[in-house]
Formats: structure tokens, sequence, C-alpha cells
């Protein structure tokens, strides 16, 4: 590997170099203008830390219970498709690095490994996403295999009745290469998922298969189908915090899609303040967007979060160096992230409080 690096960008830069354009504008895009893109970034860095001195950090603990897990940090990694584009060993080497960190891994419906492979390799806890499928059948299905292969919940993505307007797909013509596929969706006829790996676009993929009617539905369906916990991710409201609460949802991932799907909408670390008053302790909240070193992760925990997602730093981590360069990147974000509590005065995470920061 080039030059070693010290922090998440530096694994960014490594991971352009070695991954196709095409693949690498897939990891790295956002829709049409990329203005959310930009600004999940952005807004992190308006925000100013309030650190708080002789608190008495020479010791720091990060571990956070999380619907029943106990974490050694508030960090885990975010349901994305298509792992393998990164590297060959794909989820399985995101799973093997997450697993000997103890952190969460939320696999993706549309991983590029099946969700009983990863499991096989995961010595960590598991959620597993899900996109409900025009066919029922095939959702109802693809819940009871992740129940199966021991996934602790399910995290229903909301955000996604079509795909945004990935403008650099559409210039690069993004399509699989050879040897990858959707694994999951492989067993209930291969037709729709091979035609995309031949010849179109993964929103073409989206188009024909996925949901584009979802309503509040589908949440109190998915409930009365599974005894796990279901969390919504992509929630920006706090009226829609509000509903999934009153429908059940066991916790809410306040999340943009790192950009990908309505462009224009507000970075997720903006709107997180609102969301937390209006589900106030009802049930956890998770966020995502932007997340690249572990003052994002304070921010983020003092705003309200019990937990940040990581998609993008994690895939780069993946695609420089696979499950090596996977365990670096949590790694060094959980450092930064235990360093920044010892010296903003927080020797635990019921220590870090909006009090910590200034917007
Ligand atoms: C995603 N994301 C995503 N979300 C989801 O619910 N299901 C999925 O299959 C995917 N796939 C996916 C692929 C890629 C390449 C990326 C970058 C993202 C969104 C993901 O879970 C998360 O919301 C964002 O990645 C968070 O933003 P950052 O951390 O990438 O800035
Ligand atoms: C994406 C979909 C798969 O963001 O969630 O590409």
């Amino acid at each position: 590997m080039p030059p070693k690096p010290v922090n998440v960008l530096d694994f960014e830069a490594i991971a352009r170099e070695q991954m196709t354009p095409s693949a690498y504008d897939y990891y790295a895009g956002g829709a049409e203008d990329e203005v959310t893109l930009s600004e999940n970034r952005e807004a992190f860095r308006r925000i100013a830390l309030r650190p708080r001195v002789l608190a008495g950090t020479a010791t720091v603990a990060t571990d956070t219970e999380l619907l029943g897990l106990t974490l050694p940090y508030p960090i885990a990694l975010a349901p994305t498709a298509l792992n393998r584009l990164g590297h060959p060993d794909g989820e399985l080497a995101a799973a093997r690095a997450a697993g000997k960190a103890g952190a969460l891994m939320c696999c993706s419906t549309v991983s590029s490994t099946s969700i009983e492979d990863i499991a096989a390799a995961a010595t960590g806890p598991l959620w597993f996403q899900l996109y409900v499928y025009r066919d029922r059948e095939v959702t109802r299905d693809l819940v009871a295999r992740a129940e199966a292969a021991g996934c602790r919940a399910i995290v229903l993505t909301v955000d996604t009745p079509q795909l945004g307007r990935r403008e650099r797909d559409m210039r690069g013509g993004f399509t699989l290469p050879a040897g990858i596929s959707i694994c999951n969706l492989e067993r209930y006829g291969t037709a729709d998922a091979l035609r995309w790996s031949q010849t179109s676009s993964f929103t073409e993929y989206v188009h024909h298969l996925l949901d584009p009617g979802l309503t509040w539905e589908a949440v109190s369906w998915l409930r009365s189908i599974t005894a796990l916990p279901v969390l919504i991710k992509g929630v920006l409201t706090p009226e829609d915090a509000a509903l999934a609460v009153d429908h059940g949802a066991s916790g809410i991932v306040v999340s943009n899609h790192g950009g990908r799907q309505l462009d224009g909408v507000m970075a997720t670390i903006d709107v997180l303040p609102s969301i937390a008053a209006r589900v106030a302790g009802r049930v956890p909240m998770l966020m995502d967007g932007g997340v690249r070193r572990g003052t994002d992760v304070f921010k983020a925990v003092a705003l309200g979060a019990r937990a940040v997602l990581i998609g993008r730093a994690y895939l780069w981590g993946l695609a420089a160096d696979g499950e090596a360069g996977v365990s670096r990147v949590l790694e060094m974000l959980a450092h930064e992230f235990k360093l920044t509590m010892a010296l903003a005065g927080c020797p635990s995470i019921s220590a870090i409080t909006p009090a910590h920061v200034s917007r």
C-alpha cells in the first residue's frame, strides 16, 4: 500500500487510486449537485466543541448499550451495497473486521455476499437492512433468512422509494462487473438481477424490483412478520420520527443516505437536535452521514445520537486494504473519539451532553 494512512481521509485517497473510476464514483458519489453530500461534512465543521477541563479523564470508557447489545464504542458499520466492488473479500472482510472489534455491522439487502455467508464469517453482532420488494413474499423470506442467520434487528430503509439521480453513475455508465451479483436475491429467480448485471443500470434494478409506494403500513406489516426490533432508517424530520415511534419502531436512524437520495436536504447532524427533542429518549436514535473523524462521533453523541453508522469511511478502508483496512478505520475512529472525550472532559458516554458543543 502507498504511504501509511493516518486518518480516514488518507484511506479515501488510497482507495481512489486503487479502484476503477466507476466503482469509486458509485461509492463516493451523491445525488444531482451533491449539495447534501458536501453539507453532511460542512455541517460537522461548523459545530465547535466546548471542552470542560479538570474532569478526571485519566481513563475514558466508550462502551455503549444499544438495543440489548453492549458495543465497544458508538460506531457501527452502515449498510452499504456491493462491498465486493471495493475488495474481492467484500462483506466478509467487513464482517471479520467488525467481529474482531466487537463492533456492530448492519448488512445491506443488496450485498454482494449472501446474509448466510456473512453471518458465517461474523463473530460480532449483525443487523439486517431491509429494502421492501414489490413482491412481499420475497421480502418476508429475506426477513426470515436474516432472523435465521442470527441478525438482531431489522433496519427498514425508507428514503429510497426510487433511486436518487447519481449523475456520476450516469456519466460513467455504472454496471456490475462480471462475477459480482446481488447474492441475497439470486434464489428468487435471477432474471432481473442478471439483466442488470449485463446491460442496465442500478437505477433500473431498483425501479423494477423495489416497492415505490411504501406507506407506514409497511412498518406495521414488518412488525407483524418478525419478533426482531425494527428500526426506521432515513428519517429527517421530527414529524416522521414521532410517526415512527407511534408505529412501534424500536429505533430511528437519522440519515439522508449519505447524500445519495434527495439532494438539497439538510445535513443529518443539523436535523439531529430537533429530532432528539421530539423523540425524547423513547427509542434510541442513531445517525449517519459524513462521519470521518472521532470529533464527528462526539458531536453526534452530544446532540442525541446513541451511535453513529459509518458508510464510506469503512468502504475506503476496505477498498484500500480489505479486512485490515476496515480494522484500521475502526481503530482510528475509536482512538480519535476516545481522545476527543479525554480532551473535552468526558470520562464516559453519559458525560457527553449538548453543552459540549456550540452551534
Ligand atoms: C449506501 N447506503 C445504503 N443504505 C441502505 O440503507 N442500504 C444500502 O444498500 C446502502 N448502500 C449504500 C452504498 C454505498 C456505496 C454508500 C456510500 C451508501 C447509505 C448508508 O447506509 C449510509 O446512510 C451512508 O453511507 C452514510 O453516509 P457516509 O458515512 O457514507 O457519509
Ligand atoms: C445506494 C443504495 C443501494 O445507495 O442504497 O446505492
